[in-house]
């Protein structure tokens, strides 16, 4: 089954919204198989938005998600990586008639409801499959990944 890594940021943290967002996954029938609450090392922190380096937003973005722990975790079904997207919403939290929609995040979304602004944006998500092992590989030992048979299962996957 398809794997992508979840990062609940230091502002979900700080404001109490782990189990709501947690909560949200679950009820889309997404499985956990890994979770964990970290203080994310500065190094991990640069290879993990290694894409983003020389981007102006570059540095308060390293600071934001090495300022407080995270909650990190691997979630697991069927087009795992684009349905957790899907429920994350777009980069922007906030937008109007004008802008590209795939950029922003529409309401029914977390950040569409919980959040203001890109730089506090609550969430990240592996954006392709590919992506999806190597952050996995980044964030977890193997050992950490643990797979399990959830009695739901059935009534999930057709
Ligand atoms: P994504 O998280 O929706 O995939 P990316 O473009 O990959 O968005 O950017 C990674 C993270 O960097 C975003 O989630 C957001 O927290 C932060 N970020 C992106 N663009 C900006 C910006 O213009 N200002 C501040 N923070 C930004
Ligand atoms: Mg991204």
């Amino acid at each position: 089954m398809e794997q992508t890594l979840v990062l609940l940021k230091p502002d979900a943290v700080q404001r109490g919204l782990t189990g709501e967002l947690i909560t949200r996954f679950e009820r889309r029938g997404l499985k956990v198989v890994a979770l964990k609450l970290m203080r994310v090392p500065d190094a991990l922190a640069r290879q993990h938005y290694g894409e983003h380096e020389g981007r102006p937003f570059f540095p308060g973005l390293v600071e934001y998600i090495t300022s407080s722990p995270v909650v990190a975790m691997v979630l697991a079904g069927p087009q795992s990586v684009k349905a957790v997207r899907q429920t994350v919403g777009g980069t922007d939290p906030v937008w109007g008639p004008d802008d590209p929609a795939a950029k922003f995040a529409l309401p029914g979304t977390i950040r569409g409801d919980f959040a203001l602004m890109k730089g506090r944006n609550l969430v990240h998500a592996s954006d392709t499959p590919e992506n999806g092992v190597k952050e996995v590989a980044l964030w977890f030992r193997p050992e950490e990944i643990v797979p399990w048979a959830r009695d739901t299962d059935r009534w999930l996957y057709e």
